[in-house]
């Protein structure tokens, strides 16, 4: 599906300095061509329209995630953060031969992370040895690693995550199944693996996430209502390490495509303190993506 064209005005306004951790750029095609082993042809989402959705919902900068659909060419996405002129972060795809070379260009580009991605609609594979490579090769420039999987396999995949020698990111809670309950034991062993581990969480992604969808009750901005529980107690155990983002332009999705504008609506529901949202939207991604800077 294509993006939400005209996102509504967010009743709820963000507090200056607030980051956007995730989002993507989709070529344009004809500049940017899609990576032949893609799952998905996507429509284009240019820088333009980004920093355009940027400034329509007031946030500040982006971290753009390099999606699936480029592979391992960063081109678009370091093209995307090199025009956001400081205002922008990459987080890239690599392959285990990657050069010292390679990594310190992306680096000045304005990249600080890898991403790791588990799910099988998305890529072919994941061997460790060759994410550990790459775990090993980046450690020294002090990014990070972020990793997309789903909450069913994070069992087998706990002892490696644990073995990774850079902080960790987690996309969207890790894809809680959210008719589940928030108490019951998937959800808590994510829990205990943001504890245990020191992650960060990106509350992201309720639109994906959600099962009743972006229906609201009685005409308010209120919609994904059987995430919020999930969010919010993420958010409530951990402050200082929650990260918002908004995922546009939204891959993959095909049963609805979310207004952005609603997806701003959802955050004072899952951080309905001024201090969460300050630390949610500003502090924390501020002192992981661009420490020692001010807003
Ligand atoms: C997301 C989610 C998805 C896709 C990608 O890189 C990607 O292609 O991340 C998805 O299909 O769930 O975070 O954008």
């Amino acid at each position: 599906m294509d993006w939400y064209a005209d996102p509504s005005q967010p009743a709820f306004r963000l507090p200056p300095g607030a980051v956007d951790t995730h989002c993507h750029v989709f070529g344009p095609q004809a500049k940017f061509p899609f990576a032949p082993e893609r799952k998905y042809t996507p429509c284009d989402g240019s820088k333009t329209e980004l920093f355009a959705l940027r400034d329509h919902l007031g946030v500040s900068r982006n971290v753009i995630v390099q999606a699936t659909c480029h592979g391992a060419d960063n081109t678009a996405m370091v093209d995307a953060v090199r025009a956001a002129d400081g205002r922008a972060r990459g987080i890239a795809t690599v392959r285990p031969d990657v050069s010292d070379t390679e990594l310190r260009a992306l680096d000045a580009a304005g990249v600080r992370g890898v991403r790791f991605n588990f799910l099988r609609r998305l890529v072919d594979s994941s061997p460790q040895e060759d994410l550990s490579a790459i775990a090993k090769k980046i450690a020294p420039l002090g990014w990070h690693i972020v990793l997309y999987f789903e909450s069913a396999d994070l069992p087998e995949l706990e002892g490696f995550f644990g073995s990774l020698p850079t902080p960790l990111v987690v996309d969207h809670m890790g894809r809680p199944d959210v008719t589940r309950p928030v108490g019951g034991p998937e959800f808590s062993r994510f829990l205990r693996f943001v504890e245990e581990n020191d992650v960060w969480a990106k509350v992201t992604c309720p639109e994906r996430l959600s099962v009743t969808g972006p229906r609201a009750l009685h005409g308010e901005r209120h919609a994904y209502t059987d995430v919020v529980p999930f969010a919010r107690r993420v958010v409530e155990e951990f402050p200082d390490r929650v990260l918002w983002g908004t995922d546009w332009p939204h891959p993959n999705l095909t049963d609805h495509m979310p207004d952005d504008g609603l997806l701003v609506d959802h955050i004072p529901h899952v951080a309905p303190t001024t201090e969460q949202q300050r630390k949610l939207l500003v502090h924390n991604p501020m002192s992981l993506y661009w420490p020692g800077e001010d807003v």
